[in-house]
Parts: C-alpha cells; sequence; structure tokens
C-alpha cells in the first residue's frame, strides 16, 4: 500500500482549521487536524513545503516509523508547528488504519473502557451575578462539570475566559481577529482578593455534585499559586489549571507543599519531554495535552501511559481551535484510556461546522459517546471546505498596570 498524494486546506467557520487529507493507492483517505491557534498558516506551510514530498510513496500502514522518521529524522525536533504537522499526518495514518481494519479507533487502542466520556463546559461571566447564570445554563443542558472564569472588579480590561460585555453567558468566544494582539492588562493583587471568596459563592450555588474548575491561565508566580491553591482547598475544585507559566517544571513544588488542589497542565506542551518531570515527580494530577500539536496519537497515547504509572489522569484540551478531527481523536482516547479524567469541550456544533465535518460522534447529558464508525468517524467536504479562506488571528498580549508584559 502507497501514499499516493496528500492537500491541505486552511479555513472553516469562525475558525482557520488545518486539515490534512492523505490518498492512498487503495481508495482509502486518512484526515488529520494540524491547527495551531493564531499561527495556522505555518504548520500548513510545513507539510505542504517538505513532509508531504517526503510522504508520497510510503506506506501508510507504517504510522510508528513514519512518526519516528519525522520526529528522530528531523535535526531541529520539537516545537508547536513542527508536532502539529506530525501529529496531522500521524491521525491521518491511524485514520487509515482504522478504515483497512473496518474498526473504529478506540478498537485498536484497546476497546472501551467507558461508555460516555465526562466533558466540561465553559461558563463565563463579566461579574459574578453573569457567571452564575452561566453556569445555571450549562447545568440545565446537562454538563455535569463547567469551568469557572469571572471578571474580577476593578481589573482594567476583562482577562482570559471573561466575557467582554453583560449578559454574554452563553457562547463565550474571544475575538482574536487581526495580525495585532488585543492589549489586556491584569492585577495579581486584586485578583488574589477576588478570585478565592467567588469560587466559594460558585461552590454554595451549585451544590457538592457538579465538578467545578478553574484556569488561572499561567498568570502567577509559585508563592502566589501555591498560596492561591491553599485559599480555595475548601471549594473541593476539580482541578486548577495552569496556576504558573507552563514552562518551569519544578514551579509546582511549592504548590504541592501547601495544598492538595487537583493542578492541571500541558495545554501548551506539545511532547512527552515537556512533561515528564512532571508527571514522573507527581506534580501535576491531569495532563492537558492536545492530539493536535502533541505529535497525534502515536505521540500522546505514550504521554497517556506515563501519566498512568504516575496516577495523572487525562484532561485533554478542546478549545475551540481544535478541530472535529482532533476532538474526534482525542474521543477514541477518552474511550480506552484507563486513566481517562476529562475531557473539555467547546465544539459549537453550528451546522456550518457539520456540514463541513460530518460525523456520528454525540453529546448527551454531559457525556461524549465515540463513533462506531471506521477510522476517527469523522468526515471532511471539501465542496464546503472552498467556501471558506484564512484570516489572520493573534492571541492577546498582557500587560500589568504600568507597562510590564506579562503572561497571557
Ligand atoms: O490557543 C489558546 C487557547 O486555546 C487557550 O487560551 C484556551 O486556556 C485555554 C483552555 O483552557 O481552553
Ligand atoms: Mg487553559
Amino acid at each position: 500500500m502507497k501514499i499516493t498524494s496528500a492537500k491541505v486546506f486552511v479555513g472553516g467557520p469562525a475558525k482557520n482549521y488545518v486539515t490534512l487529507k492523505i490518498m492512498t493507492d487503495q481508495d482509502i483517505y486518512g484526515l488529520g487536524d494540524a491547527t495551531l491557534n493564531n499561527r495556522e498558516t505555518l504548520p500548513a506551510q510545513y507539510l505542504t513545503d517538505y513532509l508531504i514530498p517526503n510522504l508520497i510513496g510510503m506506506d501508510p500502514r507504517n504510522s510508528e516509523d513514519i512518526w519516528q522518521f519525522f520526529f528522530k529524522g528531523a535535526y531541529f525536533k520539537r516545537g508547536p508547528i513542527a508536532m502539529a504537522a506530525f501529529g496531522a499526518i500521524d491521525m491521518a495514518l491511524w485514520d487509515i488504519k482504522g478504515k483497512l481494519a473496518n474498526m473504529p479507533l478506540y478498537q485498536l487502542f484497546g476497546g472501551k473502557s467507558r461508555e460516555g466520556a465526562m466533558v466540561y463546559a465553559h461558563a463565563t461571566g463579566s461579574d459574578l451575578e453573569d457567571l452564575l447564570d452561566s453556569i445555571s445554563y450549562f447545568v440545565e443542558q446537562g454538563y455535569k462539570a463547567v469551568r469557572v472564569q469571572c471578571g474580577i472588579p476593578g481589573m482594567p480590561t476583562a482577562s482570559y475566559g471573561v466575557s467582554e460585555s453583560k449578559a454574554d453567558v452563553k457562547n463565550y468566544i474571544t475575538n482574536f481577529s487581526g495580525v495585532k494582539p488585543k492589549i489586556e492588562v491584569w492585577d495579581t493583587e486584586r485578583y488574589m482578593r477576588y478570585m478565592p471568596h467567588t469560587l466559594e459563592r460558585i461552590r454554595e450555588h451549585v451544590g457538592p455534585d457538579i465538578k467545578v474548575l478553574h484556569d488561572v491561565h499561567h498568570r502567577l508566580r509559585p508563592r502566589e499559586a501555591a498560596a492561591f491553591a491553599k485559599q480555595v482547598e475548601s471549594v473541593g475544585l476539580f482541578w486548577l489549571e495552569d496556576p504558573t507559566p507552563a514552562d518551569d517544571q519544578d514551579a509546582l513544588k511549592l504548590l504541592r507543599q501547601h495544598s492538595t488542589v487537583p493542578v492541571a497542565i500541558g495545554e501548551v506542551f506539545n511532547s512527552i519531554w515537556d512533561c515528564n518531570k512532571l508527571i514522573e515527580n507527581e506534580l501535576i494530577d491531569f495532563i492537558r495535552v492536545a492530539v493536535t500539536y502533541a505529535g497525534g496519537i502515536t505521540h500522546v497515547k505514550r504521554i497517556v501511559d506515563l501519566a498512568g504509572l504516575h496516577h495523572v489522569r487525562t484532561g485533554f484540551h478542546g478549545a475551540p481551535s481544535h478541530s472535529p478531527l482532533c476532538m474526534a481523536a482525542q474521543a477514541h482516547l477518552n474511550a480506552w484510556a484507563p486513566n481517562f479524567g476529562i475531557q473539555e469541550y467547546l465544539i459549537l456544533g453550528t451546522p456550518e461546522c457539520d456540514a463541513l465535518f460530518p460525523s456520528e460522534h454525540r453529546m448527551a447529558g454531559g457525556l461524549m459517546y465515540v463513533s462506531d464508525a471506521p477510522g476517527l468517524g469523522v468526515d471532511f467536504n471539501e465542496t464546503e471546505a472552498a467556501r471558506y479562506s484564512y484570516t489572520a488571528g493573534s492571541h492577546p498580549v498582557v500587560r500589568l498596570e504600568d507597562g510590564t508584559l506579562w503572561n497571557y
């Protein structure tokens, strides 16, 4: 069996999905996602210029050797651009493998460990009143877990995960358009004063059974993160996400000495080498990598297995920038993983998105049910794809009030 050609599409409804389609000499094709949020053209270019010309003629069934060829074979390894490009190839090769075997991917991993996989929604409010409405909305929809992000009184601008306008509580989508980033202003002291007791109020509002998650989005120093985690311990958070900048694998030691709050980290990691010490030293409870920019199914499965040895559960990234192809790959891993934790879920399921990526993966009662179709179980409609083109976007840049640059 041979790979005969491959093409890359960039675009989609409200997002620049980067979709790879690999064709073979046997009338079977595979699909993969290389979407790197706000830098979408870069993995697309890497695929087109370097990786696809090497893929032509390879046997798509040798997904392990092909992964090693691109990863070990590259002198300059890792990094989100390369790993997103390898990730898309790897996903597409697993898709082909599943179609050849006439099995859904989770069967090739070892079958199902559960039926529905718990997901969490994003509740958001420009103030606490709005946030409580937002939480109630998602709970009424059947979600068992919600991430809560609240506007902080006196904060000069809306901060991460918070609606800019009042009463915008259902579909929180940040407008990232433009090459020049929007500037956000951050004040750690205001956040540290307001957020802990607000989380207490949220717990009183939802009762004991709803799982509550909160994302600090890399904003605190290790000592501040330790103090914050200690203060919010009584809230019983399901997780505290990215309390410190993710690059420092030792930063969480102080937090661990002062608090038992579960910690989730890893949405910016792109290889096992970014998280192996965190996992082996049991400094985290959930690993947040995404199948797209952590090198695809082959590499993420290795991370999941390492995590399982150290009581670390999965909590794969599922921001709206992930295409339904990445979410499908994660759905198969979630169905299989013995150490599954939770899945972030923000695909809006718009008619436009469903038309571009037809699939039978479905959501019910706050759980995601994986499709039984062979391979990834998602198709790609090229006629629909022709309607979309690329629009440049950027993540905001954060500064302190005196102008000092901070972490987004
Ligand atoms: O591309 C960056 C976003 O995906 C990120 O800011 C979202 O923190 C995030 C989350 O938890 O989904
Ligand atoms: Mg996050």
